[in-house]
């Protein structure tokens, strides 16, 4: 297939994935649990990744070397690599499947998807786009079943060229361990313990919104979840108080419904997790300013929920600090300057996202200087774009998704040399 035509079936993909958002949208929320506005918002911002990328199909050139030997001619090509793996998580199905696929396909690769075996209908639903829209068949494949038996049997293939892996830190680590036996690519984008730090001077009403934004949107199940808020000094109080009177008016209850601001937890393993490690927090010392359980209205009582959870006095040696919790609870941790902040932002085996709080433009740019993670917000939080690559530092991932450059990591350069020479130089001498 040319690559114009590569590029025009992703762009039918993309009106295709609009036309259903809301169906697909509703699969994901009967899946995974999380809020109808949350998915629907995801599904029809989807389309845009098929579209950036399918513009890009048909421009992804080599190039002719001026090289510095006679009567030699030789040139670049960008080809694909070949079979490219997809293993997602539950917590955003489509859209970071989306960020594997469009840049996968328009390079020209073949995918099989993995979806995670909580969340696989989906993704099952949206393979079948690929059918109407007219992929020839076996370029996009899905496959479902555990982590451990299918995710890792691909992983293992030496068929597969690349390994594009989201999902947790653990498993990430096992997925690149196997995959560098048959040395494959591969990008991993896993967890984070982003930090969100609010100065003094900030304009406190948004640093509320954002860091609720952060913590208890998507009920805290998100990679980039601002877990640990740090708040300078002088208001540490007062943003305490106005988190708490805030959150705690957040509505739980049938993700379905669109006055929900909290929905449930997708697994219940998952929500012992999050119980478990808010026990950890109160066991360390930390003060819990709101919730810390499950909440006990009757109408709530058939799903995973945990109450949306706050604690304050938290210190970067605390586990609740250091581990990702996946989960509704937010660590709130004081500092006196940009330096104490600093330090305590980079005091992480992650590096994902950071928030920076401040009305004064010097410290806005030292921050995002000096911030160790991959996106850093400044007075926003949890703004992502086809556009923009997003990624970790450290052992939040390797590699990049979205935005222009992130279609070299699904191509591979091949340099070709053509002799123009009528006889062979010397054979015993490297040209
Ligand atoms: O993820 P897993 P889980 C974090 C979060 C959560 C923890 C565990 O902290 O509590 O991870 O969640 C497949 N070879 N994140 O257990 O195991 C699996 O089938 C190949 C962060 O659900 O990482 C699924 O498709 N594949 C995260 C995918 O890996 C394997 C999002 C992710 O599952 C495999 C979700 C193996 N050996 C959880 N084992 C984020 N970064 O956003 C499992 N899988």
């Amino acid at each position: 297939m040319t690559a114009s035509a590569r590029g025009k079936l992703l762009w039918r993909l993309a009106d295709l994935i609009e036309r259903d958002a809301e169906e697909l949208a509703r699969i994901e929320v009967r899946d995974n649990g999380k809020l109808y506005a949350e998915m629907l918002g995801q599904l029809q911002y989807i389309p845009e990744w098929f579209r950036y990328f399918g513009g890009l199909a048909d421009k992804i050139e080599g190039g002719v070397l001026p090289i510095d030997k006679a009567e030699m001619f030789s040139y670049t090509k960008r080809e694909p690599l070949g079979v490219v793996v997809a293993i997602t998580p539950w917590n955003s199905p489509l859209l970071l499947l989306a960020w594997k696929m469009a840049p996968a396909l328009a390079a020209g690769n073949t995918i099989v998807i993995k979806p995670s075996e909580f969340t696989s209908c989906s993704t099952l639903e949206f393979a079948r786009l690929f059918k109407e829209a007219g992929f020839p068949d076996g370029v996009v494949n899905t496959v479902t079943g555990l982590g451990s038996e299918i995710g890792a049997a691909l992983v293992e293939n030496p068929r597969v060229a690349k390994i594009a892996f989201t999902g947790g830190d653990a498993t990430g680590a096992a997925v690149y361990a196997a995959a560098a036996k048959s040395i494959k690519h591969v990008t991993l984008e896993l967890g984070g313990k982003s930090p969100n730090i609010v100065f003094a001077d900030a304009n406190l009403e948004n640093a509320v919104k954002g860091a609720i934004s952060g913590i208890f949107a998507a009920t805290g199940q998100t990679c980039i979840a601002g877990s640990r808020l740090l708040v300078q000094r002088p208001i540490y109080e007062e943003m305490c108080q106005r988190l708490v009177a805030f959150a705690a008016r957040a509505k739980l209850g049938d993700p379905m419904d669109l006055v929900t601001q909290v929905g449930p937890i997708t697994t219940q393993a998952q929500r012992e997790k999050v119980i478990n490690y808010i026990e950890i927090a109160r066991g360390e010392g930390a003060r819990c300013l709101l919730g810390g359980g499950t909440p006990d209205a009757p109408e709530l009582a058939k799903g995973w929920f945990v109450e949306p959870t706050i604690f304050a006095d938290v210190t970067s040696q605390m586990r609740i600090a250091r581990e990702e919790v996946f989960g509704p609870v937010l660590s709130i941790i004081p500092f006196e300057d940009e330096n104490e902040a600093i330090e305590i932002a980079n005091d992480t085996i992650y590096g994902l996202a950071a928030g920076v709080w401040t009305s004064d433009i010097r410290r806005a740019f030292a921050m995002a200087n000096l911030i160790k993670a991959g996106t850093v917000w400044v007075n926003t939080y949890r703004a992502v774009s086809y556009m923009a690559p997003f990624g970790g530092y450290k052992q939040s991932g390797i590699g990049r998704e979205s935005g222009q450059a992130m279609i070299n990591e699904y191509l591979q350069t091949k340099c070709v040399w053509i002799s123009l020479a009528e006889s062979s130089p010397d054979p015993f001498v490297m040209r």
